[in-house]
């Protein structure tokens, strides 16, 4: 008998290690390499890697692994905004990025757009990522409205990476240095840095350590079916604290949403202390529910025993159509850019 429970128990351990995805996290080019390096030791469970074609700006990221892309394409000296040399340099080294990302489930991917480096890599990568069966998420930022010229790159970049990746999570640079406060500019992209890491480390949790039952199933199915995502952040005190945290993060989203409620899928992610009640998280799904009212709705929660009389909330809009990207279905969107970038 006591063999046999020690076995379960074997078993049982066997079972949950293999339920709970492996997720890696990756920064591509001189953005990306920034935002990762925020993340290294913080204590996530997820693997940290950075990847760029640049030498000295990759000796100063903090990552678990660095890779540089490419040295024969660039030198190890970057792209110089050169999207077919970023791509060239991420096929040149596609067997080191295939080894670091092996066993992993879910990648994401993490790139500001309109550059050479992490435009061009990034749907490699996601490319790479898919022949090994993970799901691959983009979490890209578009450039401030001040680089004209880079938006364009921007936009094309981020058409091949949703024909390749299974959802992309879009920031506006512009929004997120708003959101970050009023700093000086070298302050304000360090904080503007920080809140896509708070995001990234609060997704890369929600998958790993499931926080209501289902939810995690939830987040995936709609992380992996829903072309362009956003998010917001929140916070609420008081006796409305999760209402107005709600309210505050879609007041806060980081990209233009043309119209909330062509939303395909919503999540809420709500932390708070003992003093949260389930009626308040009824109350969050249905406000969201009537301004996306298109959009499935899954709530989850997080208990902070250090939180009291406030709630912090995350949420995601997914299949959202944003002024700077149309709508369009992802299977259509293999772009001829990404085709020329496939057949060099
Ligand atoms: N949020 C954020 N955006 C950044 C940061 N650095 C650059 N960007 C944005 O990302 C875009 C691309 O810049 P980089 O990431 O430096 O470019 P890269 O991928 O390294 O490409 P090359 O340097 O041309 O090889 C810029 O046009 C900015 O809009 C950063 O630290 N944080
Ligand atoms: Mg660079």
């Amino acid at each position: 008998m006591l063999v046999e429970s020690r076995n379960s128990e074997a078993y049982m351990g066997y079972e949950l290690k293999h339920t709970v995805p492996h997720v890696s996290i990756l920064g591509i080019g001189g953005a990306g390499c920034n935002i990762v390096s925020l993340m290294a030791k913080n204590g996530s469970e997820a693997s940290i890697l950075a990847l760029n074609s640049d030498a000295r700006h990759l000796s100063v990221t903090k990552a678990e692994k660095r890779i540089l892309l490419g040295y024969n394409t660039t030198s190890g000296l970057g792209c110089m905004g050169f999207p077919e040399r970023g791509a060239r340099a991420a096929k040149e080294s596609v067997g080191e990025i295939a080894k670091e990302l092996f066993g992993s489930q879910v990648i994401f991917i993490v790139v500001g757009l309109g550059g050479g480096t992490g435009t061009g890599a990034a749907p490699v990568v996601a490319e790479i990522a898919k022949s090994q069966g993970a799901a691959a998420i983009g979490v890209v930022t578009i450039p401030f409205q001040t680089e004209n010229m880079r938006r364009a790159k921007a936009k094309e970049g981020l058409e091949a990476l949703i024909g390749v990746c299974d959802a992309v999570i879009v920031v506006d640079n512009g929004k997120l240095l708003k959101t970050a406060g009023n700093l000086p500019l070298s302050q304000s992209l360090v904080a503007a840095n920080r809140l896509i890491a708070r995001f990234l480390r609060n997704l890369s949790d929600m998958l790993v350590e499931p926080c209501s039952p289902g939810f995690d199933l939830s987040l995936k199915a709609l992380m992996t079916e829903n072309g362009v995502c956003t998010f917001g952040f929140g916070e609420g005190f008081g006796y409305t604290k999760v209402k107005d945290s709600i309210r505050n993060a879609l007041a806060n989203l980081l990209l233009d949403v043309r119209d909330l409620r062509k939303a395909e899928g919503g999540i809420i992610h709500v932390e708070g202390g003992e003093d949260m009640k389930a009626e308040d998280l009824k109350e969050a799904n249905k406000i969201l529910k009537k301004i996306a009212s298109n959009a499935r709705v899954s709530c989850g929660v997080r208990l902070n025993n250090s939180m009291y009389d406030s709630v912090r909330a995350t949420i995601v809009l997914a299949g959202v159509e944003s002024p700077f990207q149309e709508k369009r279905r992802k299977l259509n969107l293999v772009s001829s850019w990404l085709k020329r970038l496939f057949r060099d």
